[in-house]
């Protein structure tokens, strides 16, 4: 049996913080024609695919931060995207930064179907960073001042002919993010990242950037029998690098697409999601061999408990 499901990775270069919506929704709307072109049926963007990477700076006035969120989707800048992609019948997953009617602030991402329809949301649980601002580092991490956690938990969504789930950067490091995931059965998990090569906690893991990227994608889809489609902002972004390395991942942890730039590239690969089968009804078939009884401490503490047998 096969499923195939054409998927388009569709990385961007930097988005300058003073570039509007208008022209990166032109750029986004051009890899949507590119991915079209080459048989794709779902086009996945990158984290906050509609303005800079505003976490980098500290902002005095909540009115500074508020322009890099959108108030409703599609509005009026993003509406183009929606005509395009249910002109094409093609589907695309959007990260934006989300202002709810009632004032809160989301790092959020959508999955639109091929009719240009809202299918499934996501909202950012893993806020790296920091609250306040710390002068001494090249550029802020203020996802845990501007953002509030998501409160949507990691749902799974029946959409182009599987199950789809969607994370946003930072999730991607943490195993339980693709564990809860896979205990829904998905076949699809895709992401979008903002990821600096500098981290001024611990440069001396710089070099490591690309590396753990792929390490905790690749276990993702491995772990858990899933196709993962991780993509990047890629570039230097009003000074700051961000890490590129766009892939497409198969059910059994292999690569099977990868942009080679730092810019604006489409990637595609055929996801035959019955492919998740090979791992999910064997060295992974959760029902068979998972014993949660011995795993209590994963929803029982948030930090370390450091006791000894
Ligand atoms: N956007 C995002 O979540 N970026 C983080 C950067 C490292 S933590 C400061 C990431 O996990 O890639």
């Amino acid at each position: 049996m096969s499923r195939i499901l054409t998927v388009a990775a569709a990385q961007l270069g930097p988005i300058a913080r003073d570039e509007p919506r208008q022209s990166a929704v032109a750029r986004l709307s051009a890899m949507l024609r590119e991915a079209k072109a080459k048989g794709a049926g779902l086009v996945i963007f990158p984290e906050l695919a509609l303005t800079t990477f505003f976490p980098r700076w500290y902002f005095e006035e909540q009115a500074e931060v508020d322009v890099f969120f959108e108030r409703e989707m599609p509005n009026a800048a993003v509406r183009p995207l929606f005509d395009l992609a249910a002109e094409l019948e093609i589907g695309f997953n959007l990260g934006y930064a989300e202002l709810t009617p009632d004032g809160h602030h989301f790092n959020t991402s959508i999955l639109v179907d091929a009719k240009g329809r809202i299918a499934g949301k996501y909202r950012k649980v893993h806020l790296p960073g920091h609250r306040e601002n710390e002068p001494w580092r090249p550029f802020q991490h203020l996802e845990k001042r501007y953002f509030e956690p998501g409160d949507l938990g990691f749902p799974v969504f029946e959409a182009f002919g599987g199950r789809m789930g969607m994370c946003i950067c930072n999730d991607r490091r943490w195993p339980e993010t693709f564990r809860v995931m896979g205990l829904q059965g998905v076949e699809l998990v895709s992401l979008g990242y903002n990821t600096p090569v500098h981290y001024p906690p611990a440069p001396e893991h710089d070099h490591l950037q690309d590396f753990h990227n792929h390490l905790v994608m690749q276990a993702g889809a491995y772990q858990n029998g899933t196709w993962v489609v991780g993509v990047a902002k890629a570039g230097k972004e009003e000074g700051c690098d961000l890490i590129g390395g766009s892939c497409i991942i198969a059910p059994t942890g292999e690569i099977v697409a990868q942009c080679a730039t730092l810019e604006d590239e489409v990637v595609i690969a055929d996801c035959d999601l019955d492919r998740c089968r090979e791992i999910q009804d064997n060295i992974f078939n959760f029902a068979l061999h998972r014993e949660p009884e011995s795993y209590r401490l994963i929803t029982e503490t948030k930090g370390a408990v450091k006791r000894s047998a």
